[in-house]
Order: C-alpha cells, then structure tokens, then sequence
C-alpha cells in the first residue's frame, strides 16, 4: 500500500514526474532513473534504473558518470549467511528480450564522492555505458530520502 502523502503529493503534481521520461539507445529504453535525498555530501549517493533490451542481442551495462559524483560504481547487494555485502559489478547484463533493475536490494549505482548534497525535486545527468549500445545520457531525479521508487503510471508494465 502507498503511503498516503505520497500518493497526495503526485496528485498535486500537474506535469509527469522526470523519473518517469524514457530514454532510448540501439534497442535499449532507459526508465525510472532515480536517487535519493542525501544528508551532506560526505556518503554516497545511490542511484537506480531499469533497463529494457527489446533486441535480439545480450548487451551490458557497463560504466556510469555523472558530474553529480567523482567517482560513480556498480555494486550489486548480495546476501550470504544473513549478512549483505556490496561487491562492485564490472558490468550489470542486460539480456536480449529482458528488462533489467537497478533497484534497492540488487544492482545499483552507488555515487561516490558526490560532488553536492542531493536535495528531493533536484535532478542531475549521468551517461551511461553499454557494452554495444554504447552511451545514452539521461536525467535522474531526487526522491525523497525514504522512496522506494517513482511514482509512475506505466510503473509495473
Ligand atoms: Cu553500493
């Protein structure tokens, strides 16, 4: 269930959310990207996504850089024995046929050294890499330090 502020504060809002733009490379779309309202600027940011790959070819996600960090990375959160790591993930495959999310508990952008605090409505660019798409440069929009993700009416589809 929604919590009941933020189903109000999207009913407010008379334009669609920028977490909710689309973005194409090759045969890839890019939704949702999406981070969170940081305190300061001293931890990372973090910074989700979903990829789909309507081709016929596997590729990969491969690199991020954003001018919102210094040094943006792969992690992808594992569990093992109860206890959650976070290695970094040289790439994020993205499957011919398949979508693919960078989403809280799996694979996500970690912003290293960020470059400013990230405020909530605030957005910033961030390039990605793909193996043979190769760079699409899309915007991010800053949730709330609590969201779980945008708010968007083709969320789920
Ligand atoms: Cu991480």
């Amino acid at each position: 269930m929604k919590p009941t502020i933020l189903s109000a504060f999207f009913a407010l809002t008379a334009f669609p959310a920028l977490a909710c733009e689309s973005f194409t490379v090759g045969d890839l779309t890019i939704d949702h990207a999406w981070s969170r309202a940081t305190i300061g600027a001293d931890r990372p940011g973090v910074f989700y996504v979903e990829i789909t790959n309507a081709g016929a070819s596997d590729d990969a996600l491969i690199g991020i850089a954003t001018p919102a960090a210094g040094m943006p990375m792969l992690h992808e959160t594992t569990v093992t024995d109860g206890v959650a790591s976070m290695p970094h993930a040289m790439s994020v495959p993205v499957p011919a046929g398949q979508t693919v999310q960078l989403a809280p508990g799996g694979y996500h952008g970690m912003l290293m050294g960020l470059t400013v605090a990230l405020k909530e409505g605030d957005s910033f660019p961030a390039t990605l890499t793909f193996q043979n798409a190769g760079d699409v440069t899309i915007n991010v929009e800053v949730l709330s330090l609590r969201a779980e993700g945008p708010d968007c009416a083709h969320a789920g589809q």
